[in-house]
């Protein structure tokens, strides 16, 4: 009552005479008032999360979850003739990331807030954000994802800086958007921005005048770096998001009458992957300013910062030209020398230790490990291998800076928000204490045998593939049967990550389908993930999906066995609707590439069954569910490493020794995909296959197809796979990002 009355208010004519657009709009204004109710998080220290991404998704669902009037909303407006879920998805997915790194980000801002931590997120207003995927001639194109629509979940603030751009000043604008934690904790992502942006620079596509900074400063999330002007304009978004961050901690610091001698008592800084790494001298040249030498900041410095490594893919380790630098941010080039200085006056034997190279590049993970306190991977394995090789000279001369923080993802997203149904019956099950403790899950265990609750767990996981089938009906025009086995494979295109080699096995199947065996029962293979748009191999590995989807699913002797589905812009929201209706949760990246992967951990909590690689957290899994409730395959992490450090792999002679394999390469460019598809595109990627294939595709393609063939006679056996299906959501407890961000704060941060 109390709820309907708020909302009126808001509204001024009856629920029920209201637009969609007028309810949304309306209980977003709700929420910003409820929000303001809560008294904002404080404490003696203060965490500063500092990313180039977070993507934090649609905003209206999630924070009416964490101010717990979601369900009451839901029956309001089911009363009166509306639908809640419309309403949410009238809203603008916020575009300010591309992926685990950024989704990351935001599972760490919900918890840090559920957890009553004080912890801010600071970043970029991008404009356009990621770009946004369309389909056309089974080619990816992209388009500016113009998200900021009005009204918005952002809050437009009167705080600004001076920041030198270079050697030009701009007056920044800093804009909030709340972040409500589950039941208690509020915070505040903190998004930078410049007010002179100008949208309209923007032409055909995503072409715009790379120079004019004060117009495009904060237009696109990571612009093309191809040229000189890109890269510039990647190192100002760079600075520009480091000097904000820099200056509003020393001014809430002084605000609060700390002595800024005592920063690291008072504050902690997380750096996210190297992108905000220039936050170590800006800080230094902050504090210098304030009388201090570089000596006595560098140091206390090094007691706030801590770096996240999330990748050990070379080409993401950046470095920057100095002579870059020099023109960009000159104010800094004199105090990263010093750094460097004294980096290698300490180790002058090893230049893998060297900040400024040879080639005088900047190298910013090592300025990080140099100074900072703290060094951690995103998973066990991922640890290790920076430990003993990516990082290894670093490891020698600190080896008490690095510690494994293993990822974690928010249940309130990617179970309650994203599976009601299923979160219901864990709690009829168990109670809801796993809302807190997330470990409680264990407990379902108890209904290891018991048939009418994994009847029941089926009967969920059907509806929510009924629902995607209508989702892709309706988007994408493609037909699915709820019947047939969801195997799901979404994530940012990447060659490590080998969608191409399940591309490969579609054609494996559709070859054995033509040839008369047919699979036990009809296989629904869906795919789904952006390309960077210079990054020729995985726009050939997409227009081969979309050329498979098109020849396939209109071949009527095989349709009624498989089918392909390429998702089109797939983004936060369309994750919410295929992680819940998963039968076959596809992690089949190169071991050892993958630092973690959370994907993953979203699919078992909804109850997929995992058929992966020995990679990234995919360890932890199989470790946590046991060998029987996973599908595990393919070469080692320690093979893999073998083999590059050997040049012992050599795709061709898989291609000659295997016929399978040679028959699934060969079709890449048989007739029939050849009359749907670019002839360019095809060849370049069967020939990269056959006689490159860097990420080792068909070392693994034989183990894959077995292992996929197993998982689907298993998923046949339904008192089998139910049983899977329960081990897998009782053993996702320990994935909860709030037992990863009680571990940062316990080893790392000490709020
Ligand atoms: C670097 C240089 C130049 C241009 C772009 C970049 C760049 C941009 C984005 C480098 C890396 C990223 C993003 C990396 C990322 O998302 N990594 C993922 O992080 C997740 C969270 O830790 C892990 O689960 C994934 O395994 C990892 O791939």
């Amino acid at each position: 009552m109390e709820l309907e009355k708020l909302l009126l208010k808001k509204l001024s004519k009856p629920i029920k005479d209201a637009s969609r657009e007028e309810l949304y709009a309306a209980t977003l204004a709700l929420v910003k008032d409820l929000t303001d109710a809560r008294p904002l998080t404080d404490g003696k220290k203060k965490l500063y999360y500092i990313s180039a991404e977070f993507l934090v998704g649609k905003q209206l669902g999630k924070n009416l979850i964490n101010l717990g009037i979601y369900d009451e909303l839901n029956e309001l407006f089911e009363k009166n003739g509306k639908s809640l879920a419309k309403v949410e998805s009238y809203e603008q997915e916020p575009s300010l990331g591309n992926g685990g790194l950024g989704r990351l980000a935001a599972c760490f801002l919900d918890s840090i807030a559920t957890l009553d931590l004080n912890g801010d997120g600071i970043g970029l207003r991008y404009h356009y954000g990621l770009f946004k995927q369309t389909f056309k001639d089974h080619k990816q194109y992209e388009v500016p994802d113009a998200w900021l629509q009005e009204p918005n979940c952002l809050r437009k603030t009167d705080v600004t800086f001076d920041v030198q751009l270079g050697g030009k000043t701009y007056k920044s604008r800093m804009w909030n958007l709340d972040v409500v934690g589950y039941e208690k904790g509020r915070n505040t992502l903190r998004l930078f921005d410049l007010d002179t942006i100008d949208e309209s620079i923007v032409t055909d596509g995503i072409n715009f005048d790379k120079t004019d900074i004060e117009k495009n400063l904060t237009l696109f999330l990571y612009p093309d770096d191809s040229d000189r002007d890109g890269q510039l304009l990647r190192i100002y978004q760079q600075y520009f998001m480091v000097s904000n961050a820099a200056q509003l901690i020393l001014a809430e610091q002084k605000r609060l009458g700390n002595d800024l001698k005592d920063l690291a008592q008072h504050v902690a800084i997380q750096i996210n992957d190297t992108h905000p790494s220039l936050v170590i001298p800006e800080l230094i040249r902050l504090l210098m300013l304030e009388g201090m030498t570089l000596k006595e900041a560098a140091n206390i410095v090094s007691e706030v910062c801590a770096y996240t490594n999330h990748t050990i893919l070379a080409e993401a380790l950046e470095k920057w030209p100095m002579e870059y630098l020099m023109e960009v941010v000159p104010q800094l080039m004199p105090i990263i020398a010093g750094l460097d200085y004294a980096a290698v006056c300490a180790y002058h034997d090893d230049h893998n230790l060297n900040i400024i190279d040879q080639d005088h590049r900047v190298h910013m993970a090592r300025m990080d490990m140099h100074y900072s306190h703290s060094i951690n991977g995103v998973a066990a394995l991922h640890t290790e291998i920076l430990k003993n090789q990516e990082l290894r000279p670093f490891f020698n001369i600190a080896p008490w800076k690095f510690n494994n923080k293993t990822n974690g993802i928010t249940f309130r997203r990617w179970l309650m928000h994203c599976n009601p149904e299923l979160a219901a019956l864990i709690t009829k099950l168990i109670g809801d204490d796993w809302k807190h403790n997330a470990m409680e899950l264990e407990r379902l265990m108890w209904f290891y045998n018991d048939e009418g609750v994994l009847n029941h767990l089926d009967r969920i996981k059907y509806n929510n593939k009924v629902k995607l089938a209508q989702f892709i009906k309706e988007k994408q025009g493609i037909e699915i049967d709820p019947n047939s086995i969801y195997c799901i494979q979404v994530k940012r295109m990447h060659e490590y990550k080998r969608q191409q080699m399940n591309a490969l096995y579609v054609i494996w199947e559709y070859l054995r389908i033509k040839s008369g065996q047919l699979p036990p029962r009809p296989i629904t293979v869906i795919f789904g993930g952006k390309a960077a748009p210079a990054y020729y191999m995985a726009q050939n590995v997409i227009h081969l999906i979309l050329c498979l989807q098109e020849l396939i699913n209109n071949d009527e002797d095989v349709n009624k066995y498989l089918k392909v589905v390429m998702i089109e812009n797939y983004n936060i929201a369309k994750a919410e609707v295929l992680i819940p209706a998963c039968d076959i949760s596809e992690q089949i990246s190169l071991a050892s590439k993958e630092a973690s992967g959370t994907g993953n951990m979203k699919f078992m909590l909804n109850g997929a069954v995992t058929l992966g690689t020995n990679d990234g957290a995919n360890v932890e899994i199989r470790d946590l569910v046991g060998m029987h409730n996973i599908f595990t395959f393919g070469a080692s992490s320690d093979h893999v490493i073998h083999l590059y450090n050997t040049n012992g792999y050599h795709a061709r002679d898989y291609y000659n020794n295997h016929e399978s394999i040679r028959r699934c390469i060969d079709f890449i460019t048989s007739d029939a995909l050849l009359a749907i598809g670019d002839k360019e595109m095809l060849t370049s990627l069967q020939d990269n296959l056959m006689n490159k294939d860097w990420f080792m595709t068909l070392l693994d393609l034989d183990a894959y197809c077995s292992a996929k063939e197993t998982a689907i006679y298993d998923y046949c056996d339904r008192a089998k796979w139910t049983r899977m299906m329960i081990s897998n959501i009782a053993r996702a407890g320990y994935f909860s990002s709030d037992r990863t961000i009680e571990e940062y704060n316990r080893d790392i941060w000490h709020l």
